[in-house]
């Protein structure tokens, strides 16, 4: 519909290939001619303005009458919906599992029966305690929740980055939650465990010291969501045809590879991008990069569950891979970004009880816990039972039930019959043949209140996480367990914490003591069975022994200037595009920089956006004069020192010294810092970058 074509003083401008008019007080309307779709209200009349309400003269008091005017804000003012009570902060992508070999002697569940079948799947990666705005960098365990479509009905596998929990038992849930989030009188530290409340309860729960040495790990700050594990934590069953049961452990494991950041630079990517996981994530995705996982089972039977040294329904505990193999089954790929994050990230419910059958559970207390909550929780934030009739939770399979109305119901049984049984012949029956059927495990016991014996051994695997990580690894521990508990202000928490650790690690509690500044050390916590010494490390624990020896999918920061050598940039670009990495420019101007050849060097951010935290390796490709210039910018200073601090490989054209001195960088100091002097220097610095880190630098930056 035209707009307002009786305005006398209309002019038509082209802004952007948008056709706009003026309005008569100088505002601009598109118009809808061409592509553009005519506006209407939400029951569908067209709007002839949508700049102005409709008042009583031009300078008068709006009209009651204005049904636009009141629909646009009436919508507007309920746009919120309750954000995850955990979880808040999350981004999800589209994707598909892919099955490799038929799974039918273990389990009947569809999608695992025929080779090289895709299986649509929908993925939410999340923080836990932060809010639905707070930063990507917070220390916390991330959410990998993963919906399949399959053709039996949805599977929900809502994981976790670690493969352990905090609690042994559901009804300590809200306890947790509670002591983990903003403490209640202040609302504040927002997405941070580093108060007083959570390490209170933390304190006064030794099952969660093995879950603490994990969040304490760099796991809790990973680099990319493309970079970090998945874990399905509880033990599950598979059942087959003859109803065979098969305990199972899911793990999804990243094709490029884990990697972590650094504590220091976790801080700081939260101011420079607070959205810099989802920013990856989204980038990656965009330009073709997408990101794999292979899912892995652990399978065993009652036999091995008897004889294993904990409980496997026990939620703290792993069973290490070098004791059972994780088995690669499928491939999960992710290639396409949500059309809207509201209707598909936000409105995605999860369910831990979204089973096909051939998949089902076992007495894990915390999984029978979550499998009440999770649809309860759904009701509270979507705010109808009929959040299954969203496409992004509705099955993709045929579906048939006498569900009906409630709130938005989208579809309702068509006939009379909506009941069964019915004397009308109408369907849906049930199926005893097809249907879900639970493994028949026989019950018996008291009606108690009793934790089992089996789960009371809260230390000996926190220990042995511990000792499975390497040196570096080792002293981040110590060094996220002296932050969290330096900002803890009540002194009895911080030494009931140092008890525990001695049950731990000895050299482990001393090093946080030392830095807390404790001198009388506590005695060793209570234990309620002897702590073992006897379990074997398990170096799959450790992110950097396993690190990928590859360079793909990172990203480069290049820090041009005016007068950069063209010929040597292209040769850098062209060396870590080969690579599967990714280059982007940080120029002084944000229009770039001019090179030697003089050509254009577009820049991606200018030095105060474009910090070195942002990069997995820093190269400097500068003129002598550029570096002089440079060498007097703050931004540019840190840039270097923060690479070099962060044990990044750093490689520099020789004219960069200037930069470099007022850096206090030493360009020889290691073989982290490569010149660019040579034609075989871009190979040096592109395989130097294989190993992710020069961890070796970290004893002399003390980070
Ligand atoms: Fe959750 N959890 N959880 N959780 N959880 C939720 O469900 C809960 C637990 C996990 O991206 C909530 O839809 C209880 C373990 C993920 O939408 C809620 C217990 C693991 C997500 C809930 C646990 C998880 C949630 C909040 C202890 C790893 C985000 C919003 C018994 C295996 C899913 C929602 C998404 C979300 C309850 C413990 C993973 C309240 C009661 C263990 C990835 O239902």
């Amino acid at each position: 519909m035209a707009q307002s074509s009786s305005r006398a003083s209309n002019k038509t401008t082209t802004v952007h290939d948008l056709k706009l008019e003026r309005g008569q007080g100088g505002e601009l309307h598109q118009t809808a001619e061409g592509d553009v779709p005519v506006m209407t209200t939400a029951n569908g009349v067209p709007v002839s303005d949508d700049q102005n309400t409709l008042k009583a003269g031009a300078r008068g008091p709006a009209l009651m009458e204005d049904f636009h005017f009141r629909e646009k804000m009436f919508h507007f003012d309920h746009e919120r919906i309750p954000e995850r009570v955990v979880h808040a902060r999350g981004y999800g992508a589209h994707g598909y599992f892919e099955t490799y070999d038929s799974l039918a002697k273990y389990t009947r569940a569809d999608l695992f029966q025929r080779p090289g079948e895709k299986t649509p799947a929908f993925v939410r990666f999340s923080t836990v305690a932060g809010s639905k705005g707070s930063a990507d960098l917070a220390r916390d365990v991330r959410g990998f929740a993963v919906k399949i479509y399959t053709q039996q009905g949805n599977w929900d596998l809502v994981g976790n980055n670690i493969p352990v929990f905090f609690i042994q038992d559901a009804i300590k849930f809200p306890d947790l939650i509670h002591a983990a989030k903003p403490e209640p009188d202040r609302d504040f530290p927002q997405a941070q465990t580093a108060h007083d409340n959570f390490w209170d309860f933390i304190s006064l729960t030794p099952e969660s010291m093995n879950m603490i040495m994990w969040i304490m790990s760099d796991r809790t700050i990973p680099r990319s969501l493309r970079f970090m594990e998945g874990f399905g934590v509880h033990t599950f069953r598979f059942l087959n045809d003859k109803d065979e049961s098969t305990f199972v452990k899911f793990h999804w494991k990243p094709k490029l590879g884990l990697q972590s950041v650094v504590w220091n630079e976790a801080l700081k990517i939260n101011g420079a991008d607070p959205d810099f996981h989802r920013r990856d994530l989204w980038d990656a995705i965009q330009s073709g990069n997408f990101p794999e996982w292979e899912l892995c089972v652990q399978l065993f039977d009652q036999e091995f569950a008897d004889n294993f040294d904990f409980d496997i329904l026990d939620a703290t505990k792993i069973i290490p891979e070098e004791i059972l193999k994780p088995i690669p089954v499928g491939r999960l790929v992710l290639d396409r970004m949500p059309d809207n994050f509201f209707a598909e990230t936000e409105q995605v419910a999860f369910m831990t009880q979204n089973v096909p059958d051939g998949i089902d559970f076992t007495n894990d207390p915390l999984l029978q816990g979550r499998n009440f909550s999770y649809l309860d929780t759904q009701l509270k934030r979507l705010g109808s039972t009929n959040f299954t009739h969203l496409p992004i939770n509705a099955p993709k399979c045929p579906f048939n039930h006498f569900q009906q109305d409630g709130h938005m119901a989208m579809r309702n049984p068509t006939g009379r019959a909506n009941y069964q049984p019915n004397s009308w012949g109408a369907g849906p029956r049930e199926s005893p043949q097809r249907g879900f059927r639970s493994y028949a495990e026989p019950m018996e016991g008291h009606k108690v209140r009793l934790r089992a014996e089996s789960f009371a051994d809260h230390y000996s695997q926190a220990r042995q996480f511990f000792n499975s990580q390497t040196v570096t690894e080792q002293r981040h521990i110590a060094m996220a367990l002296t932050f969290e508990l330096s900002k803890v202000e009540t002194p009895a928490i911080r030494e009931r914490m140092l008890s525990h650790l001695l049950n731990i690690d000895e050299a482990l509690a001393t090093a946080v003591a030392d830095k807390l500044g404790v001198k009388d050390m506590p005695k060793p916590a209570d234990s309620a069975v002897p702590v073992r010494d006897d379990l074997a490390a398990s170096p799959a624990l450790s992110i950097i022994e396993r690190g990928p020896d590859s360079f793909k999918g990172r990203k480069v920061g290049v820090l041009v200037s005016n007068g950069a050598d063209a010929k040597l940039l292209k040769k850098l670009q062209d060396a870590i595009e080969k690579e599967g990495a990714m280059m982007e420019i940080i120029a002084p101007k944000v229009s770039g920089a001019e090179a030697d050849d003089g050509t254009m060097i577009a820049g991606k951010h200018m030095i105060d956006g474009g910090p070195s935290v942002l990069f997995d390796a820093v190269a400097l490709v500068l003129s002598a004069e550029g570096a002089e210039l440079l060498a007097g910018e703050a931004a540019a200073r840190d840039f270097v020192a923060d690479a070099f601090a962060h044990c990044k490989f750093i490689a520099f054209t020789p004219e960069a010294a200037p930069l470099l001195a007022k850096a206090s960088v030493e360009m020889d100091v290691d073989e982290g810092m490569i010149s660019l002097a040579d034609a075989k220097s871009i190979d040096t610095f592109i395989t130097s970058c294989r190993k992710l880190r020069l961890w070796a630098r970290e004893k002399s930056v003390k980070l």
